[in-house]
């Protein structure tokens, strides 16, 4: 076997892996890394001047690719300031490979920080590579970790000794295992045996079926059983958001949503948490006379708090092509195929009348100002072209952006999923750079974009052209809309407000002049017919760009 340094064996790793860009913000203990990477033209390390901003690229970027990105952060400062973002990473299952420097092993009496415990609860596997004879394994290992499903991030730490000394190295990438799980034939009859008779069914569809290519599939089940459609995350298409049967984004705290779930006698839920809320409400959700067929490739997920009438680990695709094929065959009675059409035109219609309902409040407000969330993103939608990635981390207005522009084809909405605001500045930045060919525009909070304001300076210094949407509503709007959920869900107080201290911008930003500073073209939008102009101008230029909106931020 070659022998080679440890820091040569960490790049031929890299290039076998495909490595294309390294996203990062270096340290003294990366010294020999960046050295090193001179050597390796094929790489490109895209510096962002803030963690926040290189953790959110590999996320978007991994997402985007469909591959593991790779992120190099600093000991323990630098590597603390990105586990914020790495958190979103975590809980979308998104791979991503993640490391820092540290010093010499030998000089654990003077004192090192044992970095591997510092991302241990929100990776896949976190270690430290102390002698260069691991390097080339356990860089390969990161890699394999990370993509096999349930996906999710990994860490490895380098002492700087594992960088210079020298070491066998078995340079070859990790294997492309065929990891998809088939699903169990037995349950796929249970699952369309209890679908088949539902007289009133639901289906809730998550991120997990958009990644495995499920979408088309969850139409055919869709279709044949007639269910009204809700997304978890919707942070994915994981439907597309036109269709009739679609109803929306799906959560415990909407009476509408709430109620659909309380009457269904089956619901069939599929690569989705099921279900989640930040507030306590009670041990389950499920009704008492409903029957839960959960298809899920996490298999964690499965019969969590729910009592799951039919749980299957399975790759949410092949489960839902199987399990189409079994409700096509023979699985449904010609009666119950009748009633699930007929569900199927009610829901249609309602549809039709969501759409014109959100309509008649776009007209009945007109062009006052500030603008309604929707009328924004209506607009968007009007000059958003064709073949785009829309970016969404436009955290509180995302129904409006979601009832505003319909996403049918399967990755041309990539949202936020996690919790950690910050996302989408960088974010953007890496689904563009995995997809150059595809105009990206990015809506995004002006509370979120602040948090990691700086991804303009890697945007305008790499001339990477995202357009920035910003929803400059010069608060936390979520905070106020969350204290009100709080006052009336766990205080039990109907007509409770709450306080809203710490959640009001009183000096609203200015995200023009601040695009400006950091050498990024900016617009300012308060007139609703505006919007279309300022943001087809900024897809224009092939430049990145901000276009500041400015909206309606009551509650
Ligand atoms: C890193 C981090 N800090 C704080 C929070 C708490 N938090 C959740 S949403 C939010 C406000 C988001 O504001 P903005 O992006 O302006 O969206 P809006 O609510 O106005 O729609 C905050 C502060 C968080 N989720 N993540
Ligand atoms: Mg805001």
């Amino acid at each position: 076997m070659p022998r080679m340094s440890g820091k040569k064996a960490l790049f031929e790793v890299l290039r076998a892996e495909g490595t294309r860009y390294i996203f990062g913000n270096p340290g003294t203990a990366e010294a020999a890394m960046i050295d090193t990477l001179a050597d390796y033209p094929e790489m490109e390390y895209m510096l962002a001047v803030q963690e926040g901003v290189a953790a959110g690229m590999a996320d978007g970027y991994a997402r985007a690719s469909g591959k593991p990105s790779f992120l190099s952060l600093h000991i323990n400062v630098g590597m603390l300031n990105g586990l914020s973002l790495l958190y979103d990473s975590f809980s979308g299952n998104t791979p991503v490979v993640m490391t820092a420097g540290n010093s010499d092993i030998r000089k654990l009496v003077e004192g090192r920080s044992d970095l591997t415990e510092f991302p241990k609860p929100i990776t896949k596997w976190s270690a430290e590579v102390t002698h260069a004879d691991q390097m080339a394994a356990a860089v390969r290992r990161a890699y394999q970790e990370a993509r096999t499903p349930p996906s999710g991030p990994t860490f490895l730490a380098f002492a700087a000794n594992a960088f210079d000394e020298e070491g066998e190295a078995d340079i070859r990438p990790s294997a492309d295992y065929f990891v998809t799980v088939a699903p169990d034939p037995a349950a796929i009859e249970s699952a369309a045996a209890v679908l088949a008779k539902a007289a009133r069914p639901l289906m809730l569809v998550g991120d997990r079926v958009a990644m495995a290519g499920g979408v088309d599939s969850a139409v055919r089940v869709a279709e044949l059983i007639g269910a009204p459609v809700y997304m978890g995350t919707s942070a994915e298409v994981c439907f597309p958001t036109s269709h009739p049967q679609y109803v929306g984004p799906f959560s415990l705290r909407n009476p509408a949503a709430r109620k659909a779930l309380n009457e269904a006698d089956a619901v069939l839920a599929v690569g989705v948490k099921v279900f989640g809320d930040f507030f306590y409400q009670g041990q389950s959700a499920l009704p008492p006379g409903a029957k839960l067929v959960h298809i899920d490739s996490d298999p964690r997920e499965l019969g969590r708090t729910e009592r799951t009438e039919v749980g299957i680990y399975a790759d949410p695709a092949l489960a839902l092509r199987d399990l189409a094929d079994a409700l096509s065959s023979g699985g449904m009675s010609g009666s119950a195929m009748e009633a699930a059409r007929e569900r199927a035109r009610g829901l249609g219609e309602q549809a039709r009348a969501r759409d014109e309902a959100f309509r008649a409040t776009l007209k009945k407000a007109g062009d006052r100002r500030p603008m309604l969330p929707g009328r924004m993103m209506f607009e968007i939608g009007k000059v958003l072209p064709a073949d785009s990635v829309l970016v969404d981390d436009s955290i509180s207005s995302r129904a409006a952006l979601l009832s505003g522009i319909k996403f049918d084809k399967p990755g041309s909405m990539i949202g936020q999923r996690g919790g950690a605001i910050g996302w989408g500045m960088g974010g953007a930045l890496g689904v563009k750079l995995a997809r150059p060919e595809q105009p990206v525009v990015a809506v995004v909070g002006d509370g979120s974009a602040m948090m990691t304001v700086q991804g303009l300076w890697t945007a305008a210094n790499y001339g990477i052209p995202v357009v920035y949407v910003i929803c400059n509503n010069a608060s936390y709007r979520v905070l106020k809309v969350n204290m009100k959920v709080y006052h009336q869900l766990i205080l039990n107080d109907p007509t409770g407000t709450g306080s809203h201290i710490g959640m009001d911008f009183t000096m609203p930003f200015d995200f023009a002049r601040i695009a400006q500073a950091f050498g990024v073209a900016g617009q300012r939008v308060e007139d609703p017919a505006g919007v279309g102009p300022a943001v087809r101008k900024a897809l224009e230029s092939g430049k990145p760009a901000v276009v500041d909106v400015v909206i309606d931020g009551a509650v």
